[in-house]
């Protein structure tokens, strides 16, 4: 691939003063917020569009999203010249809606949570010349999320003793663990960060199946997939990485996305709030207690974004979530 044809940029990974304080390790952030599209989903995303339009012809990029993979979406038809139509459940803003529009996109709301969505955009992709554009469960978004993990590697002064991510449908998680055998982090365990109320990662570890979770009441509704990607709870089922899932409360979430406000002047949603709460719900030290991790120095944190958040959608939380 072409770099001029590269449609993500390569994020910087910093050391945060704050959170290495707060956890006693040297935290490391992989900056996914700073995408152009607002989170990391344009790395898978821009892989499988630009197949589709360059390898396969396609004339009509299709993709259901929570937001962010449509943002992607949107944003990757806008360079490769290709219309693009966005899918939305209802929950997600108007704002998010309205970004798209911005970007060239059609955008439709159809059903309550992203799975209803989804199944309406895999109908409209059937027409000849379009190309459903999947947010989560595709081989080409799990390659192209591998990247950050190889960016991450080149960019930090040690390997990490643990990542910490935030899971929706499972592919960022997927991307991080092929990128991380990749890089020779095989042998690194993964906290896998989900909220109560889209939690369908930990409930399907739980189950020992894949299950699908009534309704999405998190208001993390960018996690809000209702059965995990196959290959992700394989990946935890076969032992083929050690990845220990995590549920936490939406007031977790929602308080790092405050204090990571705080700490580095940056806005991210309560998808990626669940990933930052690993440190700031000091989870590292509870997990070692548990037996489930060892000795933890230095940690890689997925910051993975997510366009779905404002100053005011923050202090509205902040008041429901009483913090
Ligand atoms: N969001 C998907 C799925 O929504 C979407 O359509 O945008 N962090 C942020 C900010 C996200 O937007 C997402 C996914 C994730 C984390 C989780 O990524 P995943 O789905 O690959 O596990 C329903």
């Amino acid at each position: 691939m072409a770099d001029e044809e590269q449609l993500y940029h390569v994020t910087p990974t910093v050391r945060s003063g704050p959170m290495s304080r707060v956890s006693g390790c040297e935290v490391y952030l992989k900056l996914e917020n700073l995408q152009a599209p607002a989170s990391f989903k344009i790395r898978g995303v821009s892989n499988l569009c630009k197949k589709a339009v360059k390898g396969r012809n396609c004339q009509h990029l299709v993709c259901a999203s929570g937001g962010n993979a449509g943002m992607a979406a949107a944003y990757a038809g806008m360079k490769l010249k290709t219309p693009a139509t966005i899918v939305l459940p209802e929950s997600t803003s108007a704002q998010v809606a309205e970004n798209l529009r911005q970007l060239g996109a059609e955008v439709l709301v159809h059903g309550k949570v992203f799975d209803h969505a989804n199944k309406f955009a895999i109908e409209l992709a059937s027409k000849p010349g379009a190309e459903y554009i999947h947010p989560f469960d595709h081989p080409d978004i799990w390659e192209g999320h591998e990247s950050l993990i190889v960016e991450a590697a080149a960019q930090m002064p040690v390997k990490p003793d643990v990542v910490l991510t935030s899971v929706g449908g499972g592919g960022l998680l997927i991307g991080i663990v092929q990128g991380m055998w990749k890089v020779g982090w095989k042998d690194v365990p993964i906290i896998a960060m989900e909220t109560d109320g889209a939690n369908c990662f930990n409930a399907a570890i739980k189950a020992g199946e894949l299950v699908t979770l009534p309704d999405i009441t998190s208001v993390a509704k960018c996690l809000g997939s209702l059965t995990v990607s196959s290959r992700a709870f394989e990946l935890h089922q076969k032992k083929e990485h050690n990845i220990q899932s995590v549920v936490i409360e939406d007031k977790e979430a929602v308080s790092a996305c405050l204090r990571f406000a705080d700490d580095h002047r940056m806005l991210v949603e309560p998808a990626c709030g669940a990933a930052l709460a690993a440190v700031y719900s000091n989870i590292i030290p509870a997990l070692q207690q548990e037996g489930r991790l060892g000795k933890v120095e230095t940690v890689l944190v997925v910051v993975c974004g997510g366009g779905s958040v404002s100053l005011d959608m923050l202090q509205a939380w902040k008041k429901q979530f009483d913090l």
